[in-house]
């Protein structure tokens, strides 16, 4: 358990990169000198800069002023102990993502290149490496490259793909699909769907539908509702979720790209808007390049120079 943690605070912190080895080195010269109203306000600019959202790199703000005036605390380990604190209790609404049903489906969702098909594939892949029988379904009938992406995907990782027509009714290729991982007793489905623009209502009832015919074949479900959302788009981003919500309860969140962004504190903004859970990081273009989101490693490693 120790290594695997140690391995994920590794592969995190190198997925990071960008926002951590910046912040950590800015966070350090601040606090290696003395700290004043100065120095404050250029912690403040880091916070925002890797995009922490203006509410809590206030509170940040304030604890640190608060420790060094009235505590008289410049030691840079107790102060870093104090905001790491305080970002772990933002991330206090995690819980680990349990399989609740055979099969589990799994309604990967989001506007258009945020992700979805990659985090598919790599779902897939996490899961069958976990032993279990993985079904992919491709709900995006809409590009042709779609469905072709996702064929390539799953014979590399050796899942089964249910397809449709292409321009067919993606509620239906979920719908066959559903049936099939009922027959074929999958422990998991994972459904691939079009990228959407929250502002398009014809298309938010088309997911709609994708979500009612599928809890039709397989009560309860789906099970998972995942708003797969591109890091580097920072306050957009946070839009467009709440829109989804609006549609389609959703029961999770996967932030990709964090790799690519030198502002994950997106992260963090998300997490006290939405109250949504993060479920995973998506951290390169890879196969493997994705991480079970844990607080504790993710504020861990913005600490780590
Ligand atoms: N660096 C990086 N690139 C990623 C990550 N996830 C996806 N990508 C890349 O982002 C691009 C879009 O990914 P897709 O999975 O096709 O996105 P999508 O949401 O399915 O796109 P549409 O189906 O067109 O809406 C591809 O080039 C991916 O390789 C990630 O975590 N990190
Ligand atoms: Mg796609």
């Amino acid at each position: 358990m120790f290594n695997f943690l140690k391995k994920n605070i590794a592969a995190l912190k190198g997925a990071l990169q960008k926002t951590a080895s910046g912040f950590y080195h800015k966070l350090e010269s601040i606090f290696k000198g003395p700290l004043n109203e100065e120095s404050l306000e250029k912690f403040e600019e880091v916070l925002i800069e890797a995009n922490f959202g203006t509410k809590l790199t206030s509170e940040l703000v304030e604890i640190i002023r608060k420790a060094a005036k009235e505590h008289k605390t410049t030691d840079k380990e107790t102060l870093f102990t104090l905001l790491k604190n305080h970002l772990l209790k933002e991330l206090s609404l995690y819980t680990p993502l349990a399989l609740r049903a055979k099969p589990s489906v799994f309604l990967i969702l989001g506007v258009n290149g945020s992700g979805k098909t990659t985090t598919t594939a790599k779902l897939a892949s996490f899961y069958k490496n976990q032993g279990l029988q993985v079904m992919v379904a491709a709900a995006d009938t809409f590009r042709a490259a779609a469905l072709e992406q996702l064929i390539h995907w799953c014979s590399l990782i050796d899942v089964p793909l249910i397809t449709g027509p292409s321009r067919g009714d993606p509620a239906s290729v979920a719908f066959d699909a559903s049936s099939k991982a009922v027959h074929q007793n999958a422990d998991i489905l994972l459904i691939d769907t079009a990228g959407r623009l929250e502002s398009k209502t014809d298309l938010m009832q088309e997911m709609e539908k994708i979500a009612r015919v599928i809890a039709k074949k397989i009560p309860g479900s789906p099970h998972e509702s995942l708003l797969v959302i591109d890091a580097t788009l920072g306050q957009n981003a946070l839009e467009q979720a709440k829109a989804f919500h609006k549609h389609c309860p959703l029961t999770g969140l996967v932030i990709t790209k964090i790799d690519s962004s030198s502002r994950a504190g997106v992260v963090f903004s998300i997490q006290r808007e939405l109250k949504i859970p993060i479920r995973f990081l998506g951290t390169g273009e890879g196969e493997k390049d994705l991480l079970p989101f844990d607080p504790q490693d993710f504020v861990e490693s913005l600490f780590i120079s």
